[in-house]
């Protein structure tokens, strides 16, 4: 199998402006390949980079949703497994983080972006929506507005975004019990209303946040690299089963 060389992630850089070339669909990104973006991963031919891990297939996810929501603070968590609270995360924004999770034996590299305050007034760069092979869209289940944002969201991902683009809807600061007004049936019918995969999540505690990104990254990994004789990845279904429900909510 290939094997590639990450360089480290780092700041300062639009996503318009990325060092990757710009997705095509769900195909995977080849960066210092040099080959087009819709090409499919190499095979059997392992590349170097400057520095970092090695991986056989890279691709991009991309956070949305409302102002507040926890986009950051989520990315975060997944990357460094760390919470940082208070308003500082939210003024600085980063660009994006890298992180390679292995998928079946595979080395997949999930490039993730945050929109770094552009998000304020929905006024999310075009192509930011249209490199993107995964979205994670959230909302705050604290936030009621941030939830009926969430229709406004689609549209502009239903306009914007590559059409078989990996959608997942997340309901984060699940851990704020007490604050909660949206409920998680509501977040279930809306997602079942769209044919969204969902769960609830909280970047405070971590719940299903690597469960969140592993999930998108098999399923995308599946579909670039698929063998014929793997029984096919149900996205749905493995978020179903695997979701963890908060422990103030259980039954
Ligand atoms: N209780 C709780 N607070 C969170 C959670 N995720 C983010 N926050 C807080 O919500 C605020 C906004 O988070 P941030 O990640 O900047 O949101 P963004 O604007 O969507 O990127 C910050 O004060 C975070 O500390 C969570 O899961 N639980
Ligand atoms: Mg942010």
């Amino acid at each position: 199998m290939s094997r590639k060389k990450t360089p480290k992630s780092k700041g300062g850089s639009t996503p318009g402006a990325s060092a990757l070339p710009a997705a095509n669909g769900p195909r995977p990104v080849r960066p210092g390949s040099g080959a087009p973006p819709h090409a499919p991963p190499l095979p059997g031919r392992p590349s170097l980079g400057s520095s970092g891990d090695f991986y056989d297939v890279a691709f991009k996810v991309m956070l949305v949703g409302d102002s507040g929501v926890g986009k950051t603070c989520l990315l975060v968590r997944f990357k460094d497994g760390a919470f940082l609270a208070g308003t500082f995360i939210s003024t600085v924004g980063i660009d994006f983080r890298n992180k390679v999770v292995d998928v079946d034996g595979a080395k997949v590299k999930l490039q993730m972006w945050d929109t770094a305050g552009q998000e304020r007034f929905r006024s999310v760069t075009h192509a930011y929506y249209r490199d993107a092979h995964a979205l994670l869209l959230l909302y705050d289940v604290t936030n009621k507005s941030s939830f009926d944002n969430i229709q406004a969201w689609l549209t502009e991902i239903q306009e914007h975004a590559q059409r078989d683009v990996v959608l997942m809807l997340l309901g984060n600061k699940v851990d704020s019990a007490q604050e909660r007004v949206v409920r998680k049936e509501d977040g279930e019918k809306l997602a079942k209303e769209y044919g969204l995969p969902f769960m609830e999540t909280s970047a405070k505690t971590g719940l299903n946040v690597d469960l969140a990104f592993t999930a998108i990254a098999k399923e995308l990994k599946q579909r670039s690299m698929k063998a014929p004789s793997e029984p096919r990845f149900r996205l749905h279904d493995y978020v179903r089963r695997e979701g963890r429900v908060a422990s103030c909510c259980r039954p």
